[in-house]
């Protein structure tokens, strides 16, 4: 039997970043924990490029024109849909959630899902960093995971 695990050293990769500005009071704490988790696993500053869109929605769209770029070893999607904030947060968080999980499994490089889904604002903060870990910091662990793995799939 043979286990396969990818590990979460990130030196040579070329990461994106695709990031909704939409409460960006959140948004760029998890770009912030994302690109430091990549830093200490030795992603170098210039393999991470970090795309901005306005809002959630808007995500699922650069991801599909970076894909096709080739350029990159792994994306990462980081946003905060907050449903005090707006009646179609159902339908955006569903929206976003399936438009990123089938860009997932279409493309050949793994791409990861930081966009929060909370009631309140205070709940978004506390998962960017403040108490709850940082949802940034988390995706970009996963990503590097992934990222390996892809290497021996
Ligand atoms: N976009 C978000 O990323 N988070 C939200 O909470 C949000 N709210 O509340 O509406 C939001 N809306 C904008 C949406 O993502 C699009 O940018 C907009 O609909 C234009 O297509």
């Amino acid at each position: 039997m043979k286990n396969y695990k990818g590990g979460f050293i990130g030196q040579n990769k070329h990461v994106a970043i695709v990031a909704g500005e939409f409460n960006t009071v959140v948004t760029q704490k998890l770009v912030d924990g994302a690109i430091e988790s990549l830093s200490r696993h030795a992603v170098s500053d210039n393999d991470i490029d970090v795309y901005w869109v306005p809002g959630a929605f808007e995500i699922p769209f650069a991801v599909q024109k970076l894909l096709k770029k080739n350029a990159y070893d792994g994306i990462m999607t980081l946003g905060a849909v907050i449903k005090g904030e707006t009646d179609h947060y159902d339908l955006i968080c569903s929206s976003v959630a399936a438009a990123i999980a089938n860009l997932n499994t279409s493309a050949n490089v793994p791409v990861t899902f930081g966009v929060l889904t909370t009631h309140d604002l205070e709940q978004a903060v506390q998962r960017a960093g403040a108490k709850a870990g940082n949802e940034g910091s988390a995706t970009a662990k996963s990503l590097l995971e992934m990222m390996s793995l892809n290497d021996q799939l």
